[in-house]
């Protein structure tokens, strides 16, 4: 199979942690996501809304949106529940990360990192400073009394979450008083086969 990606993103990351934990063999295709490289006329065949992570299988079937690939790379391991409950705990945490997370640091950090914070968006990169606390707030709580966030082992909800948070300072997000994740990072970062971002 192929995967298109960027390294910089952190939703490509979660696929290719993903791919290196489950040890699945892939061609990693670079797109350059800062000159356009998802919304080339070939890019756009694959996936029609420009974005990647997009994942071509060896059939010529694709699969876009980051949690999709990771959840069809991970049915029948260990990091996916059999559990119906736990399953539907899994979609739980990938939407929250979609909805409530990943609009918030991922986008400080983009701004931050790979902008520099423009005059024209330095009103927008601080209003996502209460949303991204707010996220974290509630991780935090609930990695309190849990391990990982659906059951004592690692499972893809942990990727999604993982991916974008362990980059939070470079949206401007301390994690100095969100003890639990920072034990979170360290359990997850510790996985024998875990392959960093960059
Ligand atoms: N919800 C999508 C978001 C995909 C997305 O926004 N990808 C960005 C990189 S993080 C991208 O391809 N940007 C390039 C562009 O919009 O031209 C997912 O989880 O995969």
């Amino acid at each position: 199979m192929k995967i298109y990606g960027d390294m910089i993103s952190g939703n490509c990351y979660k696929v290719k942690l993903v791919a290196a934990l489950l040890e699945i063999p892939h061609e990693w295709v670079h797109v350059d996501i800062m000159v356009g490289g998802a919304r080339t006329k070939e890019l756009l065949t694959l996936n029609p809304n420009g974005k990647v992570p997009t994942m071509e299988l060896d059939d010529g079937r694709c699969l876009s949106e980051s949690n999709a690939i990771i959840n069809y790379l991970a049915f029948d391991t260990p990091l996916y529940p059999t559990d119906n409950y736990q399953r539907a705990k899994v979609q739980q945490w990938q939407f929250f990360e979609q909805y409530s997370h990943e609009p918030y640091i991922a986008v400080a950090r983009f701004i931050n990192r790979f902008q520099g914070i423009p005059e024209e968006r330095k009103e927008e990169y601080h209003s996502k400073q209460n949303g991204g606390h707010y996220a974290l707030k509630v991780m935090d709580d609930h990695l309190s009394s849990s391990p990982y966030f659906v059951s004592d082992t690692l499972t893809v909800a942990d990727i999604s979450l993982y991916a974008y948070t362990h980059v939070s300072h470079e949206g401007g997000f301390s994690l100095k008083h969100y003890s639990s994740i920072q034990a979170w990072l360290n359990r997850v970062s510790n996985h024998p086969r875990y392959v960093g971002m960059e």
